[in-house]
This record gives structure tokens, sequence and C-alpha cells, in this order.
């Protein structure tokens, strides 16, 4: 089949549909698809009857094989969210984000939707603009898993065939929280839009983009995902007062003030802050 010619799916698997992300785009991909299965460790809060849920836990291969049995395409959200120890990144980023992409490709999913993040270029400074062809720069152990995942990505699409649309999450909520979050806020409609083009958009074949909606302060070149026809609606400085406010009650960060990654960056730092970073 031609790229051009590839379908959008049809069946679609959530993974870590409990957390926040999943719980909001739960809501905003209802109905767009003939199908819509969640998964988690746990089951989600008001799961309705409509609604489809069978637990897995990442680690564990074989239960993985059996969530992504019969879908067209996957989004996946499941895993550690923030920065932890070793062996719990390991376990549900390095070894379920393997599982994940090795299940996809025996049971022939087409499509995964991979919920990267900022922090895999978290270590790059504030002043510079940089797009999705720069190097990664992890600012932490829960960076550094994905980075690995979008290098996975890159393997899966490129040695079989998987279209895979990598997304640098930014931080998604209501209203940025504060002042670095006027830089890499991204509404919940905007995620979704982003994620609708990973499932359905006839060329992708393997693409990495920021998930950031249209902010004046964005350090991030987003020309990939425009490129792919998203257009965000959510502009951060429209938020203005409400990010102030939050920033208002933090406490000073001058190391994390210096990195795009913020707390991700200033945690465990013992480097040279003006040498290090990107
Ligand atoms: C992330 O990747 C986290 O999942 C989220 O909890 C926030 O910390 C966000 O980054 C952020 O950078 O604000």
């Amino acid at each position: 089949m031609t790229a051009a010619k590839a379908p959008k799916a049809k069946r679609v698997l959530l993974t870590g549909a409990a957390g926040g992300i999943g719980t909001m785009l739960r809501r905003k991909l209802k109905g767009a698809y003939a199908e819509l299965r969640l998964s988690d460790i746990a089951a989600p809060k008001g799961l309705g009857r409509d609604e489809t849920f069978v637990q897995a836990d990442l680690a564990d291969l074989a239960a993985v094989e059996k969530i992504v049995e019969g879908v067209d395409a996957i989004v996946h959200l499941g895993g550690v969210s923030v920065e932890q120890p070793w062996d719990a990144i390991h376990r549900a980023n390095i070894v379920g984000g393997y599982n994940l992409f090795e299940a996809a490709r025996r049971h022939r999913v087409k499509r995964v939707v991979f919920a990267s993040s900022n922090h895999a270029v978290g270590f790059y400074r504030r002043n510079r603009r940089i797009g999705t062809g720069a190097p990664v720069r992890p600012d932490s152990r829960y960076g550094v898993s994905k980075a690995f995942g979008e290098a996975l990505a890159a393997l899966y699409a490129d040695k079989y065939g998987l279209r895979v649309l990598c997304i640098r999450i930014g931080n998604v909520t209501e209203k940025p929280a504060d002042v670095r979050r006027l830089s890499i806020w991204i509404s919940p409609d905007d995620l979704a839009q982003l994620v609708r083009i990973g499932l359905e958009h006839p060329s992708l074949t393997y693409e990495i983009v920021y998930g950031a909606s249209d902010n004046a302060r964005s350090w991030w070149d987003n020309a990939a995902a425009f490129r792919l026809g998203y257009r965000p609606a959510g502009r951060a400085e429209d938020h203005l007062a409400h990010a102030l406010e939050g920033q208002a009650k933090l406490p000073p960060d001058p190391i994390g003030d210096l990195f795009e990654g913020g707390p991700f960056c200033s945690s465990e730092f013992a480097g040279d802050p003006e040498t290090r970073g990107g």
C-alpha cells in the first residue's frame, strides 16, 4: 500500500487510560473511532457501560500482547510520567515501551501515537529555539526513557513499517500553571487534535512533533506538526494572570530557570550551570 492510501485507524487502544492525560483523551476521542479500548494497571474512574477496559501491566509482554490484539492503532500514554528511581522507570518505560512496540509488531498494528515529553530535550537553554531535529538532551531518568521511546519508535517505523507519531508533550492542562508552562502549555483540545493526526494522517511514516499550543513564548519550532496539518487553537498568553498567580506560589529555582525542563533540571543538579546544557 502506498503511503498516501493508508486508511485511518478504526479500533484504537489507549494505554495509561486511568492517568491525567488518559482521562482527558478518553473523553475527547469518544465516538471518534469504532472501538476505543482502554487499558492501565488499574481501572479508570467513572468507567461508562459503553467503555471497554482491559487491565495490563506494561512490563508483562504476554499481557500487552492481549490488549493490542485486534486493534489498528495504539495511543501509548502508559508508564511513569514523572521523575522516579531507575527501577520504576526501567520497568514501566523501558521494558514497558519495548513490550508495547514489540506487541504492536507481532499483532500487525498499523499506527502508534507515542506520548513523548519535553523532558527528552529539557536541558536546552531557554534562550534557544529548537526544532525536532535537535539531538536529545534529557533532563532526568524519565527524560532518558522518553528519548529511548522515540528511538524505539523510529526503529519500528523504519524496519517494520509501523506509522508513528511521537508527541513531545509540554504540559497539558486547562490553563498554564506557571511561567515555564506559558512556553510549553498545550490545551486538551490541541493535544486531541495532534493525536488524531497521528491516528489518521494518510502519509505519516515517522515524525516527532511538539505537543504545544500556539504559545507566544514557545521555545520550539513546530514546523513538522504544521506540515501534518496541525492548527492549534489554544494560546497560553490568554491565561497569563493564571500562570503568574501559580508562579508566585513556587519556590525560587535559579538553575531550573535556565533550562527548558525547569525543576527536572535543577533536581539532583551537580554541574556547572555556565557550561552545562545545550
Ligand atoms: C511531563 O512530562 C510530565 O508528565 C508532567 O507531569 C509535567 O511535569 C510536564 O512534563 C511538565 O514539564 O510540565
